[in-house]
């Protein structure tokens, strides 16, 4: 695993996916490839904000971590049967990153949960209205950006304006949401991984599963 940090945060393209391929030929779990390559992002956005790295290669790194779910997606186990419940899931308005959100995504669905993906800088009305016509009772938001904590905050006011805050449980994510970002947006839940909005999702749609003790926000 190591040595696909290394590559990934050196933005070596092949190496990268060589190494995943081998990886999972040697049995590795994806949900660990999938950590792996996320802790190697953060590194290469520290790099980026270090003026070490240019845009030109996160929009590289962003490449290479597509191309490497293409080859993680199918090892991930499918839940069958009936589908468990349904979520609205998006990246907020003003917020272009979706790599974590589709991440997000793929783990619910391998749940066996319907997942209506609104991809990325979704407006608030939106969410809004996916919810109506879907009658999903979850939200979930991701925010990579720290400025798109406004309009994840306009989001989750815009369901109470609309009167359906009640009847939804919102639950919010993104490399730099904490349980302060959850204070300030008036969300109800926030989650630091995909592994964690599957866990939340399940908490919330089964209550009887007991997953988060009365009045907690966070495993
Ligand atoms: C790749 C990348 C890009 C790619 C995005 C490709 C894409 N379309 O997704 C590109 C190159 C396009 C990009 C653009 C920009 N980026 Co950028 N980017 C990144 C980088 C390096 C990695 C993000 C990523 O994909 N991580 C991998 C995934 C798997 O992790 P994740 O997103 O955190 O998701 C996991 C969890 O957070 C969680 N999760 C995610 N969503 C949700 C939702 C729910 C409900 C739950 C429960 C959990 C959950 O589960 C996921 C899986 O485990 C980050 C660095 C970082 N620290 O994250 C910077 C970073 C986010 N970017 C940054 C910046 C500044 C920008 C730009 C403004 C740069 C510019 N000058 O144009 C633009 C933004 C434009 C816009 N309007 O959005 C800054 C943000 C700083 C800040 N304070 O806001 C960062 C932090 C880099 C840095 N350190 O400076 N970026």
């Amino acid at each position: 695993m190591e040595r696909l940090v290394q590559f990934m945060t050196n933005i070596q393209e092949q190496d990268t996916l060589g190494e995943v391929g081998r990886l999972l030929a040697g049995g590795a779990d994806p949900l660990d490839l999938i950590e792996a390559l996320r802790g190697a992002m953060a590194t290469i956005g520290d790099r980026f904000e270090r003026k070490e790295y240019y845009l030109s290669e996160l929009i590289m790194a962003a490449e290479i971590f597509n191309q490497a779910t293409v080859l993680i997606d199918p090892h991930l186990e499918t839940a069958s049967g009936e589908k468990k419940g349904e979520i609205v899931l998006g990246t907020v308005e003003g917020d272009i990153h979706y790599i974590g959100k589709n991440i997000v995504a793929s783990l619910l669905r391998c749940e066996g949960y319907e997942v209506h993906d609104l991809g990325e800088d979704v407006k608030a009305d939106r969410f809004v209205e996916k919810v109506k016509e879907t009658g999903a009772r979850i939200v979930g938001l991701s925010a990579l950006l720290t400025v798109a904590f406004e309009t994840m905050k306009e989001t989750v006011d815009r369901f109470k304006k609309a009167g359906l805050r009640e009847g939804v449980t919102i639950i919010i994510g993104g490399a730099p949401v904490d349980g302060s970002v959850l204070e300030y947006c008036g969300a109800d839940a926030w989650g630091k991984d995909a592994g964690e909005a599957v866990r939340l999702v399940s908490s919330y749609l089964d209550r009887s599963k007991g997953g988060l003790a009365d009045g907690a926000d966070h495993f």
